[in-house]
């Protein structure tokens, strides 16, 4: 827990979110500004920066982090149309929130890859 982390304070339940779906190890709400009809977030519950830093530290939590991205596309009703699933990492990578968090993104087709 790191006290001026934003998603360690939702993981915290100090500030409230619309939790979808949740394992020991894992966390995931819909996000505040959604960019797609569905669009969930998933963190790991131990704070880690980025992805990178996640899956040098403990590949398995980062293994985690994925399936329950994909037990939430599961749960939204997205597999059959399919879904992506982000993480932005650093500056050039677009990263806001210095959390690492899964956008799993559906409902509507996405189109190609953004610039
Ligand atoms: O994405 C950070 C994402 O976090 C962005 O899509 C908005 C979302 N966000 C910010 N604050 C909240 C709260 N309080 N609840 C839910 N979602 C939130 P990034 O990949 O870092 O650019």
């Amino acid at each position: 827990m790191t006290s001026d982390c934003l998603f360690c304070r939702i993981v915290a339940g100090e500030i409230p979110a619309t939790v979808v779906h949740e394992t020991d190890a894992t966390l995931a709400f819909r996000d505040i500004a959604p960019k797609a009809p569905v669009h969930v977030l998933v963190v790991p519950k131990a704070h880690y920066a980025d992805v990178a830093e996640l899956a040098k530290a403990d590949p398995a939590l980062a293994g985690q982090v994925l399936a329950a991205g994909a037990a939430v596309a599961d749960a939204e009703g997205l597999t059959q149309d399919g879904f992506r699933v982000i993480f932005n990492a650093g500056e050039h990578g677009g990263q806001e929130v210095f959390h690492v968090h899964a956008h799993v993104l559906g409902g509507r087709p996405l189109g190609p890859m953004v610039s």
